[in-house]
């Protein structure tokens, strides 16, 4: 079959055999993600439309304002999810604690479970600007037949077996893997069918962009900072360009295309960094390491950590694998 106009849909099932579990589980699952992805997208399109953006006058546990797309994007994707039979835990970004599924006639013998951030980058909604939803996929540790424990969430990034992001840009793609490469899907909106448009992605080797929020300089470690003017100096292919969406998605994509590297490190207004283990930098990682790509936290690879807590926050180096092994460097010669 001709790879570009084979549907989502189809690439699901002619991969599957090459799924090491039983295959038809996962397929499902990741059908389940392909309606959410296309409600959300129909839901995004239409923001300026209707009444339905702006703060929803809650806060998520970060304190951070939700806007109400976070919360419809967050509802449409537990919803779609729970109802499969497959998912046995959800835990995603905007809610406090993770969620048990249990369906009614099947108790507790789903066997996967997904992390999510329903609609990263929300800051850019109100000006129309890219966001993006990140999920995650695992299979639980507890028994079968048990209900569903911290533990099943709390894995190392490793253990993870599909990742992937959707990026509600100029068009709306669906990016993913099982851990046999990467490949991503354009929604074709008249027929509401996801194509396969980017066969086995994969970051450039090195790149020229560099994507950092620079406002925080002055808080950034030293070797953040060196390696940042390093980007910045004239010499050989240097200086790098400066690009920095702010919606990691988006940031992610156009690097993994163009090849470059995005930098979320720790900074004295934050100790951690900002972004998330769970729902933002382990499918991010995963989907790197797939591309030829690498992720750390400058120093250790983001899917050796074992998390401690569900919406722990780590620093976040990603992008082509040269680029990522030099602002390594810089972060070691300073520590
Ligand atoms: P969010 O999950 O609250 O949307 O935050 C994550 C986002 C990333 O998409 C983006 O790269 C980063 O936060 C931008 O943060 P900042 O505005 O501090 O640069
Ligand atoms: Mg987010």
């Amino acid at each position: 079959m001709d790879k570009k106009t084979m549907t989502l849909g189809e690439f699901i099932i002619e991969n599957q055999d090459s799924f090491q579990y039983t295959s038809g589980e996962l397929s499902r699952l990741l059908n389940g993600l392909r309606l959410a992805a296309k409600v959300v997208n129909h839901e995004v399109n239409k923001a300026g439309l209707v009444d339905i953006i702006g703060a929803a006058g809650d806060t998520n546990i970060q304190g951070e304002n939700q806007q109400k797309l976070d919360v419809m994007a967050n509802e449409k994707f537990i919803q779609t999810l729970s109802k499969r039979e497959i998912v046995c835990g959800i835990a995603s970004e905007e809610e406090d604690d993770f969620i048990s599924i249990n369906s009614f006639d099947k108790q507790h013998q789903n066997k996967y479970i997904v992390l999510i951030d329903p609609l990263d980058g929300s800051s850019n909604i109100d000006v129309n600007v890219s966001v993006g939803t990140i999920f995650s996929i695992y299979r639980r540790v507890t028994p079968v037949g048990t209900p569903v424990t911290l533990e099943d969430f709390l894995q190392p990034g490793r253990n993870q077996v599909a990742a992937g992001y959707i990026v509600y840009g100029t068009s709306t793609m669906l990016v993913y893997t099982t851990g046999d490469g990467v490949n991503g899907f354009t929604l074709n909106p008249a027929l509401g069918t996801f194509y396969l448009s980017h066969p086995d992605m994969e970051f450039p080797e090195t790149g020229k962009i560099y994507s950092v929020n620079e406002g925080n300089y002055v808080h950034f470690p030293k070797g953040v900072k060196d390696y940042i003017k390093y980007c910045q100096e004239e010499e050989g292919d240097r200086p790098y360009i400066s690009r920095y969406i702010g919606s990691l998605v988006s940031d992610f994509h156009r690097n993994m295309i163009k090849g470059g590297i995005y930098l979320y490190p720790k900074s004295s207004k934050a100790e951690e960094g900002k972004l998330r283990l769970l729902y933002e930098c382990n499918p991010m990682a995963f989907l790197a390491e797939q591309a030829n790509g690498k992720a750390s936290d400058g120093f250790n690879p983001i899917m050796d950590i074992i998390p401690k807590e569900l919406h722990q926050r780590v620093p976040f180096f990603c992008g082509s694998k040269k680029m990522v092994e030099k602002a390594e460097e810089f972060m070691a010669a300073k520590s």
